[in-house]
């Protein structure tokens, strides 16, 4: 909720932003639409970890993530065993694979989240390492 009041609050500003950059013939000057989504992502929202044993975890606010609005999410994910990785699976079943196996530290990616079912993985634990939660 809090995230649609505020973008609802800035589009009147970018708009007027964007009107006075179009008065303004500066070829340098950042498309509209580029900075709509820029000021879409709103900071830190998610945080994934997994390892160093077998959980996996995906929270915000510190809490386990169940249900989310949709939107466009920062995501950044720690992950601590050399055994396991990261991947998010969309609703039509694409899985998008934040960390690699070998790789463990925290990494940090922008996600588009729509409407359905999406779960978080290990893709080579699949089967015990693995939570979902509903985009509206
Ligand atoms: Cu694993």
């Amino acid at each position: 909720m809090r995230r649609a009041v505020s973008t609802l609050l800035l589009l009147p500003v970018l708009i007027l932003v964007a009107a006075c950059g179009g008065a303004a013939t500066n070829s340098g000057a950042v498309p509209p639409e580029t900075i709509v989504q820029q000021t879409a992502v709103t900071g830190t929202d998610l945080v994934g970890s997994v390892g160093p044993g077998f959980e996996i975890m995906l929270a915000q606010d510190g809490k386990a993530v169940a249900e989310l609005p949709a939107g466009t999410y920062t995501l950044a994910v720690t992950d601590e065993a050399a055994t396991h990785d990261f991947a998010l699976q969309a609703p039509d079943g694409t899985i998008t694979q934040i960390t690699d196996v070998a790789f463990t530290g925290t990494k940090s990616t922008t996600v588009a989240l729509t409407p359905g079912v999406w779960t978080y993985l290990c893709q080579p634990h699949s089967t015990q390492m693995h939570g979902s939660f509903t985009v509206s």
